[in-house]
């Protein structure tokens, strides 16, 4: 059974999931209308996976006696500067989500709730990869700068790493069942 100080840190964790999946969806959506359609794919693979972030904590919330509540959310931006502006978005978003998957595993250790302290070593993993993936983009568009054909390069490749991504999450839903 979960404390009210865990449950409520848990529901709070589901809102930033979920306005994460958003906010990346919202920036996919641009993406697709400028044409960038290899980062339009990864940023709409991700908002998925933001998504799958946001289950995995109502799933885990309502197995162990609480109710994970599904959040209203803010419209998220609707228009980016650049490519180059969202992944520093992104970036600057994962430090903060990693800071809150923090606070969640330190209140889990005061409260001595040691499965769900098990339960978020997923999340403080699954942190790490995100941070490195989101700095070793950002660096790639400091690379290439205002270059026009290294941007139609890099779109390319993100698409393929869109593709990758998409089948590896393939093989973990199927893993988990
Ligand atoms: Fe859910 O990891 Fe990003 O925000």
């Amino acid at each position: 059974m979960l404390s009210t100080k865990v449950s409520e840190a848990l529901n709070t964790q589901i809102i930033l999931e979920a306005s994460s999946s958003q906010y990346y969806l919202a920036m996919a959506s641009w993406a697709e209308t400028q044409g960038l359609n290899g980062v339009s794919s990864f940023l709409y693979t991700h908002a998925d996976e933001e998504r799958m972030h946001m289950l995995k904590l109502i799933k885990f919330v309502n197995e162990r006696g609480g109710h994970g509540v599904v959040p209203a959310l803010k419209q998220p931006p609707t228009t980016f500067k650049s490519v180059k502006a969202i992944f520093e978005e992104i970036l600057k978003h994962e430090i903060k989500v990693t800071l809150e998957i923090n606070n969640l595993v330190d209140i889990t250790l005061k409260e001595k709730d040691y499965t769900t302290h098990n339960f978020l070593q997923w999340y403080v993993s699954e942190q790490i990869e995100e941070e490195a993936l989101a700095r070793q983009i950002v660096d790639k568009l400091k690379l290439i700068g205002d270059d026009k054909s290294g941007l139609y390069f890099f779109d390319r490749d993100m698409g393929t790493m869109a593709e990758d991504e998409a089948g590896e999450s393939k093989k973990e839903k199927k893993g988990s069942k």
